[in-house]
């Protein structure tokens, strides 16, 4: 009986975490550390902090670093964020907003990349032209397509301080492959945005679901072949 119930107490037990999570400081709660940028660091806040394209901080509001940009908040309502003055596409000195080097991953397995995006340009005094449209690449730096291609997303003028999820998955070819997101935007101008909660996990093979769920058959039957032996023998 002691057996039959910890047979039953491991079935019914939570799953073990699937979703190990492959991008360290994807929050951005522990600063500006874990991942490297083409853009510069600007440290102090200000209203001209962040005024240089291709600059970026680290910061809780967007406010703080630039006096045209909009109050925006973390993803969630607060936190820190990676935040930046996006520069224009086809600047290969500062192509890059964040490039981190993901390590320990299976060959041939698919990943999920997932991350949140706001445009925080701009406030009331900003008369110029928006948009901000993200692609995000695996495995290189640019230039297309030397690297794969995985998400893209646009934030624009109107979805000032709205947190955009965008996602898309990849095969890793290699143990450790370069993540890094960049700005595609060919105006400068406008071009500002926040990134926040940057993920990458594996995805469940739909192969390794029909193992789990047929692990679970069998662990079934045993049980209830030992419950059969249990009445028999009782
Ligand atoms: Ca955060
Ligand atoms: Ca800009």
């Amino acid at each position: 009986m002691i057996k039959q119930l910890a047979l039953a107490a491991a079935l019914l037990a939570p799953l073990p975490a699937l979703a190990q999570e492959f991008v360290t400081n994807g929050d951005f709660e522990a600063g500006n550390t874990g991942f490297t940028s083409e853009y510069s660091y600007v440290g102090a806040t200000g209203p001209t902090a962040l005024y240089g394209q291709s600059t970026y901080t680290v910061g809780t509001n967007s406010a703080d670093y630039h006096n045209l940009w909009a109050s925006v908040l973390g993803h969630g309502g607060s936190g820190n964020f990676l935040i930046a003055n996006g520069v224009a596409d086809g600047n290969a000195a500062a192509f890059n907003v964040f490039s981190q080097q993901l390590t320990g991953l299976t060959v041939g397995q698919t990943y999920l990349f997932s991350a949140w995006a706001t445009n925080v340009c701009c406030n009331a005094n900003f008369t110029g032209a928006n948009g901000s449209p993200f692609l995000v690449s695996v495995n290189g730096s640019q230039p297309l397509p030397n690297s794969i291609l995985i998400a893209s997303t646009t934030v624009d003028t109107s979805q000032t301080g709205v947190w955009t999820q965008f996602s898309g998955s990849f095969v890793a070819t290699a143990a450790s492959m370069n993540l890094s997101i960049y700005n595609s935007t060919p105006e400068a101008s406008g071009n500002d945005f926040g990134l926040d909660d940057i993920s990458v996990v594996a995805v469940p093979e739909p192969a390794a679901w029909g193992m789990m769920i047929g692990g679970f058959g069998l662990a079934g039957m045993a049980m209830r072949r030992r419950v059969r032996t249990a009445i028999t023998y009782a």
